[in-house]
This record gives C-alpha cells, sequence and structure tokens, in this order.
C-alpha cells in the first residue's frame, strides 16, 4: 500500500477526490455519490461528514508517510524505547491536530474552501475519541504528543474500547448516562490483523522436575483469548517523527471458538463464547479516582498487559541482543498502578519461558519499569482480592507471593527490630479475604517511583509509602510534575491568542519552547497588545456564550465575569463549595435594593463535569447545579446578575472551546487530595485566573506566575487532619453564612428539600471529611475579592498576560524531557532533516 502525501492545495484537492486505498473516493462522499461497494457502510451520511471523511482520509493517507518512515527508522537505529502504559488515552479529536502538527492546515482550509466547505464545520464532524475518565487519560495523550514531538522513540499501549466515557444528558437535573459508541467510522486506526497474542486466563499450574533435575512451571488449560492489534499514529508538532499508539481489541482465539459445537447445532453457545471473549475490551470502567475490584476490570488489566509484553519482547528478540541487555533497549513507564501485572508478567516471561534464574530475571525487571502514582486517596488505591487472583491467575499469584517473600525476607534482615513493619509493608494484606496491594508491588518492582507535583510527591513520601522510604532510601522517589501540551490547548483551542503571541515573539517557536513565553512580559504595558489580548478573550467568550444558548436555551452576557469550574464531578474536588457559594451569591442580590443591585459585578457560573454512574453524591451535585440554574436563571430580579450552567457531556472538544473563555476558573479541592490537576495549567495558559486552594499543582502555579495574580484561599494540607479530628471530637459547628445556604435549601427554594438532604447532612452531621464548612468564609471572601479585582479590567489584564508570560514551565514537553533523563535514559532521534520540516511549516 503506498499512501499519497499532498504538499499544496491543488495536491490535497486531488488527494481529497482519491483516497488511497480506502476504497472510497471522496469526491463520491462529498457529492453524495456512493458506490455500491460504500453504500452499506456509509449509509445516507450528510454531506459534512463527508467532506470530513475526505479530509480526514487525505490526512491520514499524508501521515502513514512519516508513520512508516518513522518506525524503519528507529527499528534500524535500535535505540532505547519508551513504552507508556496506560489503561486511559482521552485523545479527543484528531483532525486538526494532525493539520496543526503536519502543518498543512491553511493549504486544507482552502482545499475546503475551494470545494465550498467551513473546516470549522468540517472539524466539528468527529466524534471525540474518549478513552479515559479526566486528567488521568488526558496527561496520556499530552504525553503521546509532546514524545512525538520531541522524537523519541515511544510507543503507547492500550486497549481499544468499543465504547469510550458514556456520554451524559442531563434530564430534569439529572445526570442520565448513554453509551457512547465511537467506533461507527474512525479513520485514525489501522486494524492489524497480522498483529495478534493468544492471552490465557484461569487453568491450573504444573510444577515439575526435568530430567536435569530443574523445576519447570507450566500454566495449564484455561480460556484463551486474541489481542487483535489496532494502530494509531501520532505526528509530533513540526517534526516529521509520527509515533504509534497500540490499541488492543479482544476477540475469541480461533482455538477458542468451539467449531464443534457449532457443527453440533449449538449456535448459541458458539456465539456467547464469541462475545464472552469480546466484552474484555467493550467498555472504559467509568470511574475516576476509585477501584471497585470487578473481575472483569483484572482481565483487562491482564489482557491488556500480556499482549503488550508480548509485543515489547517479541521486538527486543529480533534484535538477538543478550537478555541482560533489555533494560538498556527498553523502559516500560505505568501509568498508576493499572498495568501492574506487566512486572509479574515480565518475570514470568523470563523464568517460566526463557529459563532465566530468579534474581537475574528480577534484576531486569526492577530495571526495566517505572511507576507514576497519581492519587493518595484511599479509595483509589487498586487491590485485588487473592482468591480472585488465585482463580483467574493462578501462576501470576505464585510468582507475586515470591516476589512479596524475598521483599520481606530483605526487609527482615535490615529491620530486624521493627517487626510490624512486615505486615505493613507486605504485598499481601492479611484481611479477610486477603488483598494483593498493587502499589505496593508496583514499588517494589520499579526502579523510580514519581508524583505528580511537588505537594503530592512530597506527601507519597510521607505519607502512604513512608516506609518504603525507608526501605529503599529516598532517591527511589522522585517527583515530575504534570504539564500539557500547548498545541492542543493553546494553538489549537485558542488560535487567535496564539497568533498574537507569534506576533510579537517572532514565530510559533515557542509552542516548542514554551519558556520564550516569557518575552511577553515587556508587551504588560502596551495598550495596543491589551487591547487585543481583551478582544481575544471577549471573542472567545462570545463563542462560548452561543454554545451555552444553542445547547441549554440560557443567553448570557459575555460582558459578565465568567467563573468556570469543569472536571469530573467528585466531592474533594468540591462543586459542592462552588455551588454553596453560588447560592450565598443569590440571596446576597435577593436581599439588595434595586439601585444597590446595579453596583453588582454581574457574573455566569459554568459547570461541567460527569458522575461516575454508581457515584450517587456527586449525581446530587449536579442535581444541585441545575436546580439552582432552574430558579436563579428565571428570577426576574437577578437578571443579568447571576447566571447558573451546567453544560452537558463535557468532553476534550469541549473543552476546547470552554478553556479559553474563562476569566476565573476554581481548582479548589481540600488541600491534600488533587494530586496535580492539570485543567489549572490550560486556563492559566488561556489567560483566565484562578481561584485555588494551596493543593496539587496550584502551588508551583503560584510559585511561577506570582502570589499576587492568583486568588489563593483555605486551611492548608498539613491542617487536614486535626480539622478531620476535630470535627468528630472537638467542638463543631457549621459557618454562620453555610447555615444561611442551607436552610434555603432546606425550605425547598430549589425544588424537593429531600433530594439534597445527603449533601447537607455529610457536612453538617457526618464529620464534613472534604472540610467546605471549615474552608467556606476564606472562599467567599475570596470570591468578593474577585469581584472587585475584576472591575479594574487594566489591572486584571496585566495579571493575564503575565501569567500567560510565566507558564511556560507548565508544557509537557518539559514533563517529558524530565522523565527521559531521570527515569527512562532515552534519548531523541531524529526522523529527517528538521530543515526540510521546517520549511514545510
Ligand atoms: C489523577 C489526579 O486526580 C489528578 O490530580 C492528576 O492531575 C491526574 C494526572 O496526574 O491524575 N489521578 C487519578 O486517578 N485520576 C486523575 O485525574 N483519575
Amino acid at each position: 500500500f503506498s499512501p499519497s502525501g499532498f504538499k499544496t492545495k491543488d495536491e490535497f484537492e486531488a488527494c481529497i477526490t482519491d483516497v488511497g486505498n480506502s476504497g472510497l473516493r471522496a469526491e463520491d462522499l462529498i457529492t453524495g455519490r456512493m458506490r455500491p461497494a460504500c453504500r452499506d457502510h456509509i449509509g445516507k451520511i450528510p454531506i459534512q461528514l463527508a467532506a470530513y471523511s475526505g479530509t480526514a482520509l487525505a490526512f491520514r493517507d499524508r501521515l502513514i508517510i512519516d508513520w512508516n518512515k518513522t518506525q524503519q527508522r528507529q527499528t534500524f537505529d535500535d535505540q532505547k524505547r519508551i513504552y507508556y502504559l496506560s489503561l486511559e488515552f482521552l485523545m479527543g479529536r484528531t483532525l486538526d491536530n494532525a493539520m496543526l502538527n503536519v502543518g498543512l492546515k491553511k493549504v486544507a482550509k482552502e482545499g475546503l474552501d475551494d470545494l465550498g466547505f467551513r473546516i470549522e464545520d468540517v472539524i466539528n464532524q468527529e466524534h471525540d475519541a474518549a478513552l479515559g475518565n479526566g486528567g488521568l487519560g488526558r496527561l496520556a495523550a499530552c504525553f503521546l504528543d509532546s514524545l512525538a514531538s520531541l522524537n523519541y522513540p515511544a510507543w503507547g499501549y492500550g486497549l481499544r474500547y468499543r465504547y469510550g466515557i458514556f456520554k451524559q444528558d442531563i434530564e430534569n437535573g439529572y445526570q442520565v448516562e448513554i453509551p457512547d459508541y465511537w467506533l461507527d467510522f474512525n479513520p485514525w486506526e489501522f486494524a492489524r490483523h497480522d498483529v495478534t497474542v493468544d492471552v490465557q486466563f484461569y487453568g491450573w499450574v504444573n510444577k515439575h522436575t526435568d530430567d536435569d533435575g530443574k523445576q519447570v512451571v507450566s500454566w495449564q488449560d484455561g480460556e484463551l483469548v486474541t489481542a487483535v492489534a489496532y494502530d494509531v499514529p501520532i505526528p509530533g508538532y513540526g517534526t516529521s517523527t509520527v509515533n504509534n499508539l497500540r490499541l488492543w481489541s479482544s476477540k475469541a482465539s480461533s482455538g477458542e471458538f468451539d467449531f464443534s459445537k457449532f457443527n453440533s447445532g449449538d449456535y448459541e453457545s458458539a456465539v456467547a463464547d464469541q462475545q464472552r471473549a469480546e466484552t474484555i475490551s467493550a467498555v472504559l470502567y467509568p470511574n475516576d479516582n476509585l477501584e471497585r475490584g470487578k473481575e472483569l476490570r483484572l482481565k483487562q488489566q491482564y489482557f491488556w498487559c500480556a499482549a503488550s509484553l508480548h509485543d515489547i519482547v517479541r521486538r527486543f528478540k529480533k534484535t538477538q541482543r543478550k537478555w541482560s541487555e533489555f533494560p538498556d533497549q527498553v523502559a516500560i513507564q505505568l501509568n498508576d498502578t493499572h498495568p501492574t501485572l506487566a512486572i509479574v508478567e515480565l518475570q514470568r516471561i523470563l523464568i517460566d519461558k526463557e529459563g532465566l534464574e530468579w534474581d537475574v530475571a528480577w534484576g531486569i525487571v526492577t530495571k526495566t519499569f517505572g511507576y507514576t502514582n497519581h492519587t493518595v486517596l484511599p479509595e483509589a488505591l487498586e487491590k485485588w482480592s487473592v482468591p480472585l487472583f488465585q482463580n483467574l491467575l493462578p501462576r501470576h499469584l505464585q510468582i507475586i507471593y515470591d516476589i512479596n517473600l524475598f521483599f520481606l525476607q530483605g526487609v527482615e534482615r535490615r529491620f530486624p527490630k521493627d517487626r510490624e513493619m512486615l505486615g505493613r509493608v507486605s504485598i499481601i494484606e492479611e484481611s479477610q479475604p486477603k488483598m494483593v496491594r498493587m502499589a505496593y508491588l508496583a514499588i517494589v518492582g520499579s526502579h523510580k517511583v514519581n508524583g505528580v507535583a511537588e505537594l503530592h510527591s512530597d506527601l507519597i513520601k510521607t505519607t502512604i509509602f513512608k516506609d518504603f522510604v525507608k526501605i529503599y532510601g529516598p532517591d527511589k522517589f522522585t517527583n515530575v510534575t504534570n504539564g500539557i501540551t500547548p498545541r492542543r490547548w493553546l494553538h489549537q483551542a485558542n488560535p487567535r491568542l496564539s497568533e498574537l503571541i507569534a506576533s510579537k515573539l517572532g514565530g510559533y517557536d515557542f509552542l516548542k519552547d514554551l519558556t520564550l513565553l516569557n518575552k511577553l512580559e515587556p508587551f504588560v504595558d502596551d495598550k495596543d497588545f491589551k487591547k487585543e489580548w481583551a478582544e481575544i478573550k471577549y471573542a472567545n467568550k462570545v463563542r462560548l456564550a452561543q454554545h451555552i444558548l444553542k445547547t441549554t436555551g440560557v443567553s448570557v452576557n459575555p460582558k459578565a465575569l465568567f467563573d468556570v469550574q469543569v472536571k469530573r464531578i467528585h466531592e474533594y474536588k468540591r462543586q459542592q463549595l462552588n455551588i454553596f457559594g453560588v447560592i450565598r451569591r443569590y440571596l446576597t442580590i435577593k436581599a439588595l435594593k434595586p439601585e444597590e443591585r446595579k453596583k453588582v459585578l454581574p457574573r455566569v457560573s459554568i459547570f461541567g463535569g460527569k458522575a461516575a454512574p454508581g457515584y450517587w453524591m456527586a449525581k446530587t451535585i449536579i442535581h444541585l447545579i441545575n436546580k439552582v440554574g432552574e430558579v436563579v436563571n428565571n428570577d426576574p430580579d437577578v437578571g443579568d446578575l447571576l447566571k447558573v450552567i451546567f453544560i452537558e457531556d463535557y468532553n476534550v472538544s469541549k473543552a476546547e472551546i470552554i478553556t479559553p473563555a474563562s476569566d476565573i476558573s476554581e481548582h479548589i479541592s481540600t488541600a491534600g487530595t488533587e494530586a496535580s490537576g492539570t485543567s489549572n495549567m490550560k486556563f492559566v495558559l488561556n489567560g483566565g485566573l484562578i481561584i485555588g486552594t494551596l493543593d496539587g499543582a496550584n502551588i508551583e502555579i503560584t510559585r511561577e506566575i506570582g502570589e499576587q495574580n492568583v486568588f489563593l484561599f483555605g486551611n492548608l494540607s498539613e491542617d487536614v487532619e486535626d480539622l478531620r479530628h476535630n470535627h468528630f471530637y472537638g467542638e463543631s459547628h457549621v459557618d454562620p453564612e453555610l447555615a444561611k445556604v442551607f436552610d434555603t435549601i432546606k425550605a425547598g427554594t430549589f425544588g424537593d428539600e429531600g433530594a439534597f438532604s445527603a449533601l447537607i447532612a455529610a457536612i453538617a452531621e457526618h464529620g464534613d471529611y472534604y472540610l467546605v464548612s471549615d474552608d467556606f468564609h476564606s472562599y467567599c471572601s475570596t470570591q468578593d475579592l474577585i469581584d472587585e479585582s475584576y472591575k479594574n479590567q487594566d489591572e486584571w489584564l496585566s495579571k493575564s498576560i503575565l501569567s500567560v508570560a510565566r507558564m511556560g514551565f507548565f508544557t509537557s514537553d518539559r514533563c517529558i524531557n524530565e522523565y527521559a533523563d531521570s527515569i527512562w535514559n532515552i534519548e531523541p532521534l531524529q526522523v529527517k532533516d528538521e530543515d526540510e520540516v521546517r520549511a514545510r511549516t
């Protein structure tokens, strides 16, 4: 298959009228004349979608050329590669990103113009690839962009879920979940039916001694499921590197599909086998920061780890190197504990299949893996029950027991007097039933463990992993503060701001070296520049206001202060604090005389985010936000002074519209609970200011951009434990302002008060674990301060400009370079002469 690349507008037009080997002619698609072969597949598709298909296939063709070259070059050069294992890749849309990264968006725009299409309409046809829940999955997507942009030889490995994160509808104020079947037409993946791996489950372990007296272990019988590879090209920005993301899909193994049943007429049961196998990669678990211990989830994890490891080992073995060189060729990063089984699987391959001695194998394993921890929340730390493990992965459980035995023997030798230490650090928790502690296994099997922001990395060292710091010493634990890709989150989401910055900095080099943004600082006194900066923010707010009108029917004034909190709904992220603050604001406005109301700064409070389907309290918070919106938005006393909006189905492509339009965004988690947060970085990079607690990356953002440019409030993480203790054992009372808010809710102002009683009780009666009441006063006075500050637009603009100028640190390029230097030990590999690429972009 030889794809046709294009460089000019005419070539682009020619290319989308003949799109390689797809069997589809874009011209036919666009004119609606389907060839019979395509008709069944496409049906009667709207004309815009046809234009999207043609454009996407033309770009896909274009990417394949560099993709092939990159893969050939990386294979030929045979340097160390990084494999990023993540159960989530929240990629969002691809076409716009591909156009910008290969530098041909202008060409495509002109070509589409000629054919009578607006490029924005074409881009909007694409379905988000939503194979993730929130920050953790989006981080993985930003990392892939940076790895390719920096020319690192890298592969991502994940699962090809048939259903991504559910689509959220709001009905009568309640969240309703709709399945997200996204694979109808996905031009960005390539099925690799030639790349398959058979993965085993269940069965039993046979141990015997061979003729030479050597113990032989084999895992027998059980069930086989086949993993089929689907490859997704990942283009770098301004480089010809196109890396590979390999997603595995499950199907019944041909050995497993029981043709005898089929022939004997037991058709239904043969099909059931097939379906059972396909279930493994069917659906993304929709929990964020929560693990539920379901067998199917463990099956997903092993299926993906086994297939990926098999692939990595197969690639290594082709080089015919010695096993001892494996860690010089392969680095594997575990995105949270979800892929921890990969550690056990590599040890199993080395000892059971390749015949290496335990210690030699274990040395190779621990040099290969690195583990990133993304949370300290106890409910998110994975534990699997031993009986479940025993049944599903009997050989792996034995290996885990051996890993634990040798580990604990070492601990005992070093700390002979601390008998309790053994119980505390054991990979097996002695509970009923016994549990495998995956984070401990990940630590023991890796050479580096990192947190994702400074505070978080300190917290893991002093709390959940304290004993391991004693055992291994502090050097094994490190910090890599998260980052975001400025290509998607500035250039693509906010093209006008990117253009304005480029006009002052003399080009777009800042997209590759974000620290160059500091050259904007002198423009803080430039009146024309400031005016343009303000105009761009306003235009972005108008765009969001249009979206809100279209999707909710509520008209908001773009001149009002836009206050945004968009992220997963979770008690620790404290959307309840925000909505209680909104109710207080509402009560304040209502209490004012009409002439006093004229002095009030109009505000639009915008919320968005999904609740896990089983997370009842989070769903109650969504319900309250919507009910408050219904009352406030229709209250003639309030008018434009306050609007409350819940944007349905928050996802990556909506984030691209919302982020550039905020004046203030809220990052208000209870101190010590949000590991990093990354939307805080996105908002500041787009010229929005933030209100936040001293938590996660807020702390480093404050350090970089200056305290005077951030609205901080609330208790500090070191005081949280004492405060919680006091709630139970000391005197505790609800903040008086908050009590008024509760009274208003209880009076039925926002409908059935019973619907919200648990939310209030959690704070007023059950210990207020997230310190909503403790922080309420400080939160409200900081919001009042924001109103005052916003009235001085000139100063506000200066804060906005200076903040953007100082955000260089938060690019995911910096993160990836840190991982590459301090954990992976890998070097970039240039695919083609950069000058040639530069000329193109
Ligand atoms: C998270 C953290 O909650 C979040 O603070 C962090 O920014 C991201 C990425 O490191 O990881 N941990 C986690 O389990 N999820 C996250 O988003 N789901």
